[in-house]
């Protein structure tokens, strides 16, 4: 990988950031790094990735519309009603605009970092994950379990947090958008293609009957 300014780059993001942000920020940076140093992928590639993954992420929501009209990105209506989920396409934008990056592997995962996508790379994988375990997250649903499950298979927890998000999501909280529901039913059926029998099918027909 090319030798990039890290120190800079963090510079930059702590001033375009608040400072909650910022933390969050290092926290999937150094979490990307121990994700890398367990999947033996590049240590400062998935770093860097970590620490620019959220680069859009304090936009005012108004002004991420208007970028992304300005540099014609396009918008599903889905991103038009919930501006907030711009920030990955707006970020994996100015990754490559504001920040230099050429490596398409990292823009691929600040952009796959909010929804997911089917059949992402092991570098999407890593800062997907690292985004929900790192250590200053608090609120989402079986933390421990899924801290614990990244370190032991990347997959399961990437369809952990897919399958939580959409409970989540599906509790009223939130549009589903098309991209994550994708993400969602590839891995499903990767990783749970036995599931079609429900459970009800495969058990005993006379147990139903006691
Ligand atoms: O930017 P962060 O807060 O660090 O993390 P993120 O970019 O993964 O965004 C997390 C939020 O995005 C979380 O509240 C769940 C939400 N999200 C993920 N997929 C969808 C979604 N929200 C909506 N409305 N629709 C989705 O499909
Ligand atoms: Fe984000
Ligand atoms: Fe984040």
């Amino acid at each position: 990988m090319k030798n990039y300014d890290m120190k800079a780059y963090q510079k930059k993001l702590k001033h375009e950031m608040d400072e909650g942000r910022y933390q969050h920020t290092l926290g999937v940076m150094y979490t990307c790094a121990a994700l890398a140093m367990r999947y033996d992928y590049d240590i400062q590639k998935a770093q860097l990735a970590g620490l620019l993954h959220d680069c859009a992420k304090c936009i005012p929501n108004g002004k991420k519309l208007k970028l992304c009209e300005k540099h014609n990105i396009q918008m599903t209506e889905t991103e038009r009603r919930n501006p907030f989920l711009l920030h990955a396409k707006l970020g994996a934008f100015l990754a490559m605009e504001q920040y230099g990056i050429q490596d398409k592997e990292i823009v691929s995962a600040i952009l796959s970092h909010t929804t997911g996508k089917p059949n992402m790379s092991l570098l999407d994988k890593i800062v997907y994950v690292a985004d929900y375990i790192e250590p200053k997250r608090n609120k989402a649903a079986n933390l421990p379990k899924v801290r614990k499950l990244a370190f032991l298979d990347i997959d399961q927890a990437l369809y952990k947090i897919l399958s939580d998000t959409l409970e989540y999501l599906g509790k009223g909280s939130g549009e589903i958008d098309e991209m994550t529901r994708k993400a969602y039913d590839y891995y499903h059926a990767k990783l749970q293609p036995q599931s079609e029998n429900s459970p009800k099918e495969l058990s005993d027909p006379q147990e139903d009957m006691k």
